[in-house]
């Protein structure tokens, strides 16, 4: 048996992924995978809470696992694999739901925030969508959770949970810890530096895509906003400015200060420019290794469900124990 510790996360299926999933979440993801025993998730059941073109979502999740792949992690060190495909998610969740207070769900700024954009479809997956996130994590043991910040409060949810079973019944669940990073780990929107950027937010000019191409990624940092200020300084004043130092110096590991200093004196004309460069070259080769992995769905297939496999153990496992706990009568086949 291995001594590592464990990690769990997850991406939805939900549209392109942006910089944001991959400088907030994806990329710290790479840099954990010799040390930790990683399980990288597709979750396509939290993609439905909010509508889906079901072929779209087919391809989507599958392209999904392919921007892991080609971002860095590798098939051979972690479990990648499809929620859905593992119906101890689902199973977990519905336990988990009858000792999680509504008051509790009802404080989630996420769901306040999707439920008025989604107003005409306000499902009550939507609201129990940290439920079945809480289940991802406690399946597998999960000691950290690499996320970005607006996840902190489902991982409140989660520790909670896990706290309020062990103390009900008796201990079973590993308490889990977010690991949020420093750089990153909020990437605004460009024509909003006040909110998130988002894949599925509906302004296109404020997100850049993982797979965008490059002249586009031009095109989008040049009309990026900022502010009448003109110095390239890291400050809650220019919302805009310190979101692309953030985007610059998470992609080329620099510090803040020494790109402060770098543009010391100069206007925002050519930190613009060089950031999108950076941009460019630092998404170029997860575009190219994404187009190849894209020509052999094979080799995917072999990837995930190789994935669902391995995660499947492990989450049966965690299931018959929560099954046993709660008074459920032995399955017997
Ligand atoms: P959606 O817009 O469909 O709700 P999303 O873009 O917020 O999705 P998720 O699939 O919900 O993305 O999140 C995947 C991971 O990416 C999470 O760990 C999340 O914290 C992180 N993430 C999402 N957006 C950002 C962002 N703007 N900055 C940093 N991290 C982000
Ligand atoms: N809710 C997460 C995605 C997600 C997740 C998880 C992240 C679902 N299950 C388990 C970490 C661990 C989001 O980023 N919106």
């Amino acid at each position: 048996m291995s001594d590592k510790k464990v990690i769990f996360s997850g991406v939805q299926p939900s549209g392109d992924i942006t910089i944001g999933n991959y400088l907030g979440a994806i990329k710290n993801w790479v840099n954990l995978q010799d040390e930790y025993k990683c399980y990288y998730c597709i979750v396509d059941l939290h993609a439905i809470t909010v509508p889906q073109v079901p072929k779209d979502l087919r391809r989507k999740s599958l392209e999904l696992l392919a921007q892991y792949i080609a971002a860095g992690l590798d098939p051979e060190k972690n479990t990648m694999f499809i929620q859905s495909h593992v119906s101890a998610h689902a199973e977990l969740s519905w336990v988990l739901n009858t000792i999680t207070y509504m008051g509790q769900l009802n404080r989630m700024t996420q769901f306040k925030e999707k439920s008025q954009k989604n107003e005409a479809n306000l499902n009550a997956g939507l609201f129990t969508y940290p439920v079945l996130m809480a289940s991802d994590i406690l399946l597998y043991k999960t000691d950290f959770v690499p996320v970005g910040e607006d996840q902190k409060q489902h991982l409140e949810l989660a520790r909670d949970l896990a706290e309020r079973f062990n103390n009900k019944y008796s201990p079973t669940f590993t308490v889990p810890e977010p690991l949020i990073s420093k750089v990153g780990a909020r990437i605004m929107d460009l024509q909003e530096p006040t909110s998130k950027m988002s894949k599925s937010g509906e302004d296109d000019k404020g997100r850049i895509l993982v797979l965008e191409d490059p002249d586009s990624i031009r095109r989008k940092i040049k009309r990026a906003v900022t502010d009448s200020l003109g110095v390239v300084k890291y400050s809650d004043d220019q919302p805009g400015i310190k979101n692309l130092l953030n985007i610059y110096s998470k992609f080329t590991g620099e510090t803040i200060e020494e790109i402060e200093k770098k543009y010391e004196g100069e206007g925002y004309g050519k930190f613009k420019s060089d950031t999108a460069e950076v941009i460019v070259e630092g998404l170029r080769p997860i575009r190219e290794k994404f187009d190849e992995l894209m020509k052999n769905k094979d080799y995917l297939e072999e990837i995930y469900l190789d994935g669902a496999k391995r995660a499947e153990r492990e989450a049966r496992k965690m299931l018959s124990k929560v099954y046993r706990k709660v008074g459920f009568v032995k399955r017997k086949f």
